[in-house]
């Protein structure tokens, strides 16, 4: 019998990557979308242009119970991604709200729908680095403590411990991936890879002349987004519901991703990078970086590409978009 996928979120990165892998598999893949999306799909639905003849999308919100219900009574999917998600992690008061609202109310209304009217459906949520917080230790597994320092890593660990419980209390397989920073082609403007190799494309074709970043010295644990979305369908492919960190076990500053994209286009970055206030966040002083040995030993996942092909497909992804639009 054919599965059926249902994702949240699927034209984002994750969700369009996902959609992609999941078809390969024989799966038939419905997905959620927002109803202005529908209204705009050369703009909002551009991930998963080349996919969507093969996919059935429904229009829902996360904060909207019943349009959720709805569709999980309609679709009784085998499998269910939640990836949708306000993901840009916010140190504003004025953004608390919301973010809660999308990112715990979403999950809870997802999770008691599957309950009501799903119970089979296995349960997959994209949890983040960022419950790992304010860290003591560097690397982290599962069994590092939380202790989360942005209202987004509060949202997501409280949707952590929802998940337990479904599946504690109701039996529900549901299941929480621990995810680390995932790039891509596909990755949004406001993230900081994007931003530097947009940017370095424009300035390549004279369509930009400086680039303005926070702090060069941060440190995050980069990995690649179609490689991080097979983690998740391996978690949904488990004897039993368990949590696991995904990321690349290694760490990069913003200035190194910086020096290696304009490299890449025979630039010196310090002729065009300037700091900016505005783009500094509260200091973390020990780095987040993931331990991946537990998926990779008992789900057998392994890392694809390293930092540089990572950074080197963006930027050649973005000279490619730029000098087509001049
Ligand atoms: O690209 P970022 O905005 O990603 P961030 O905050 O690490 O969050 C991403 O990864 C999380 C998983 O670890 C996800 F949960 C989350 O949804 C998202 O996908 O920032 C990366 C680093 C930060 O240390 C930031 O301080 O880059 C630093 N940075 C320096 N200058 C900047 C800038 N970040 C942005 N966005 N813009 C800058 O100009």
């Amino acid at each position: 019998m054919v599965k059926k996928a249902l994702i949240t979120g699927i034209a984002g990165q994750d969700g369009s990557y996902l959609a992609e892998f999941l078809l390969s598999q024989g799966y038939e893949v419905h997905g959620i979308v927002r109803r202005q999306s529908l209204e705009n799909p050369s703009g909002k639905l551009k991930n998963i242009a080349g996919v969507i003849d093969r996919l059935t999308l429904h229009v829902a919100s996360l904060e909207s119970h019943l349009s959720l219900y709805k569709v999980i009574s309609q679709v009784q999917p085998d499998e269910c991604y939640h990836l949708a998600a306000s993901s840009f992690v916010s140190y504003s008061f004025d953004d608390e709200s919301s973010i809660l609202a999308i990112n715990f109310n979403g999950t809870h209304h997802l999770l008691a729908s599957i309950k009501d009217v799903a119970p089979k459906c296995r349960f997959f949520f994209a949890g983040s680095s960022e419950m790992f917080g304010l860290v003591q230790d560097s690397p982290q597994k599962e069994v590092t403590p939380f202790n989360p320092r942005s209202i987004y890593g509060i949202s997501k660990l409280a949707s952590y411990h929802l998940v337990q419980n479904y599946f504690r209390q109701y039996d529900i397989f549901a299941c929480t991936g621990i995810l680390y920073n995932h790039e891509s082609p596909r990755r949004d403007f406001k993230f900081v890879t994007r931003k530097i190799t947009s940017s370095v494309a424009k300035i390549k074709l004279g369509l930009q002349e400086k680039l303005f970043l926070g702090n060069l010295d941060a440190l995050r644990d980069w990995g690649y987004a179609p490689n991080y979305v097979q983690a998740m369908w391996l978690m949904l492919q488990n004897s039993s519901p368990n949590d696991y960190v995904i990321a690349s076990g290694k760490n990069h500053s913003v200035r190194d991703f910086v020096e290696c994209a304009f490299r890449y286009v025979d630039l010196d970055y310090r002729k065009f990078v300037e700091l900016d206030p505005r783009f500094f966040r509260p200091s973390e002083k020990i780095p987040l970086k993931g331990d991946h040995s537990k998926i990779s030993t008992e789900l057998h996942w392994q890392t694809e590409k390293i930092f540089e092909e990572i950074v080197s497909e963006m930027v050649e992804n973005d000279l490619k978009i730029f000098s087509n639009a001049q």
